[in-house]
């Protein structure tokens, strides 16, 4: 069995890939930093004895997308399960103060990245008439906060575009789940805040968020259900987090 996980150098898509490979799937891992991809491709070799391939490039070139897939040659037609993870939020400010370049780099990542990638594997997995695509989508796909705006648009989007995959690839046989996380702890709020890691360690001050491996169980349970069953949505929160805007704060965690 063969994975494919887009931004896998960290975070989600890294204990995503993980836990896959924990289970004997070979891994395709991507993601643009070179470096983590191939430590990370040594490290899962040589813990979990799986074949890994790394593809290093940027998800929101459709030209990079379609090389890499590519370049992958009748391996690719052998992917069982796509999991698309890369994404980011960039900024956290009211609309009418919004930066245009967090705003397009959320939208080329979160949404047009998403379909790119998505358009060349689903094609490969309709070929063979079985297949499995989840998307990781958001709490902030399911409710809107306040300053979260566009990120929150580019996460409905997905939860649109999830359903609407469903409902296009089920003739085929092809399974599309949507996973829902609330608050990760992960590299999420220092790319949000620009690279300020004193200020995203505060969003998860005096909480428990999840931890990636909370949400890399939930998608790998629903990529281990039995072929005749599909998960179609997980939201999956902090115990502490009730709503995208809800979250108990106590000193200590
Ligand atoms: P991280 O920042 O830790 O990981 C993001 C991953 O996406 C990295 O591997 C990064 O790789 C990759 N990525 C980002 N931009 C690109 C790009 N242009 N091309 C290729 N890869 C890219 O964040 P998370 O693990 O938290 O985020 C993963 C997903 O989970 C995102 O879609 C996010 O929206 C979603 N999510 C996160 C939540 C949270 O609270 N953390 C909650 C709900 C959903 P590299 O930089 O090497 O390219
Ligand atoms: C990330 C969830 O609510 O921290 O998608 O923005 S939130």
């Amino acid at each position: 069995m063969l994975a494919l996980v887009t931004g896998a150098t960290s975070g989600i898509g890294k204990s995503t890939a993980m836990i896959f490979a924990k289970n004997g799937y070979d891994i395709i891992i991507t993601g643009r930093r070179k470096e983590r991809l191939e430590e990370f491709k040594t490290e899962l070799e040589k813990k979990y004895s799986v074949k890994v391939t790394s593809l290093c490039f940027d998800i929101r070139n459709n030209t990079e997308v379609e090389k890499a897939i590519f370049s992958l040659g009748d391996t690719a037609k052998k992917i069982n399960i796509l999991v698309n993870n890369a994404g980011l939020a960039a900024g956290l400010a009211p609309f009418q103060d919004g930066s245009l370049d967090h705003w397009e780099r959320m939208i080329d990542t979160n949404v047009k990245g998403l379909i790119y990638i998505s358009k060349v594997i689903s094609k490969l997995m309709i070929a063979n008439k079985s297949g499995h695509i989840i998307n990781i989508g958001s709490i902030a796909g399911k409710e809107i906060y306040t300053n979260g705006n566009v990120y929150c648009a580019t996460k409905h989007a997905v939860d649109a575009l999830s359903r609407a995959m469903r409902m296009d690839l089920v003739q085929h046989n092809v399974k599309v789940t949507a996973v829902n996380p609330g608050m990760v702890e992960t590299e999420f709020s220092v790319v949000r805040f620009d690279g300020d890691k004193e200020k995203a360690k505060k969003v998860y001050e005096g909480m428990q968020p999840l931890n990636p491996e909370d949400v890399a169980e939930a998608v790998y349970w629903a990529a281990s259900r039995p072929a005749h069953v599909n998960i179609n949505d997980i939201i999956i929160m902090p115990t502490v987090q009730a709503s995208a805007a809800n979250v108990v704060r106590k000193s200590g965690g």
